[in-house]
């Protein structure tokens, strides 16, 4: 008989829930980047070991400071449609990075979904690991959180015993996902993510955060490349002028990078092009 369970990651923006689904899926299934706000969508992991199979829901983390009204709606909305869908919410939390009243408050407004939480200190590769001790002791008397786990996601520490502990929870059920699959997302998705990942990284402020990454083109050549057409759709002229750099350095150093990470996912030479439109420009 097959076993499921589902799973939601919830935690503050950069806490490093997407860098805990890639290392336990194995792949890049969502993007990790040290700017806030990096997960927008719903995106699912899935292990299946032995006759199990853990899905796991990533989420936008909670707070959406440096994004539009729309933008942090949205977030808000796919980060409630991820922890509502799940049996069962990983918590996690930056260990060096965290104010125990927020903690409080957030985990406060998720107890209300009335499902089993479970305290992931993340990170612990940064500190020293007896500073948790009271911090645990404190949100199992005043938050009443019972199981809790130490991990550091980018070293894969302690992630072996987090799935023993989730497998254990697995319930009878048919598998949701195929044998092979490791995420609902296709390679499309995954490109678009990592065109928007590299400006992340190359931009500064709210312009990474108001661009539209649209796929326009996407095929395996006969010869194994990949050939790839990217739309970047903004929405004001200012941007464009930033993102196109002087001389066209900018849009060129974004379109090698992520050309680059796309050839190293996807183990294949790639051609990428990218175009940027402006929507409803606001004429300054
Ligand atoms: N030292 C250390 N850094 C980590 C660890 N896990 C994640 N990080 C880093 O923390 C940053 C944020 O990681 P993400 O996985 O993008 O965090 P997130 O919680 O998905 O963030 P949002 O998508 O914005 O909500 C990245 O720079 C990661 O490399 C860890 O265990 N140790
Ligand atoms: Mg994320």
């Amino acid at each position: 008989m097959q076993k499921i369970l589902k799973i939601g990651l919830a935690g503050k923006t950069n806490a490093g829930k997407s860098t805990l689904i890639n290392n336990l899926v194995g792949e890049t299934i969502s993007i990790v980047n040290k700017k806030i706000n990096t997960t927008e969508e719903l995106i699912k992991g899935i292990i299946n070991i032995g006759k199990n199979q853990l899905i796991f829901n990533d989420s936008p983390g909670i707070s959406f400071s440096k994004s539009t009204e729309n933008k942090s709606k949205k977030l808000k909305k796919n980060l409630w449609e991820a922890l509502n869908d799940c049996d069962l919410i990983l918590y996690i939390i930056d260990s060096k990075n965290n104010d125990y009243n927020e903690l409080k408050n957030n985990i406060n407004k998720i107890k209300e979904l009335n499902k089993e939480i479970i305290i992931v200190f993340n990170k612990n590769d940064l500190i020293e690991k007896k500073t948790i001790l009271p911090k645990i002791k404190k949100i199992y008397n005043e938050i009443g959180i019972e199981n809790f786990f130490s991990i550091s996601a980018k070293k894969k520490l302690g992630l072996v015993n987090l799935k023993k502990f989730l497998l254990k929870k697995t319930y009878s059920s048919s598998w949701i996902f195929n044998e092979d699959v490791v995420s609902d997302r296709d390679d499309i998705f995954i490109t678009n993510e990592i065109t928007r990942n590299t400006i992340l990284d190359l931009l500064n402020q709210e312009i990474p955060y108001n661009i539209i990454i649209k796929n326009k083109y996407f095929k395996f050549l006969k010869n194994g490349d990949l050939k790839i057409k990217q739309e970047l759709e903004i929405q004001n002229n200012r941007y464009k002028k930033i993102i196109i750099g002087r001389n066209g350095s900018k849009i060129r150093d974004l379109r090698i990078k992520s050309q680059k990470i796309i050839s190293k996912t996807f183990n294949t030479n790639t051609h990428l092009y990218i175009n940027i439109i402006t929507k409803n420009a606001k004429k300054i």
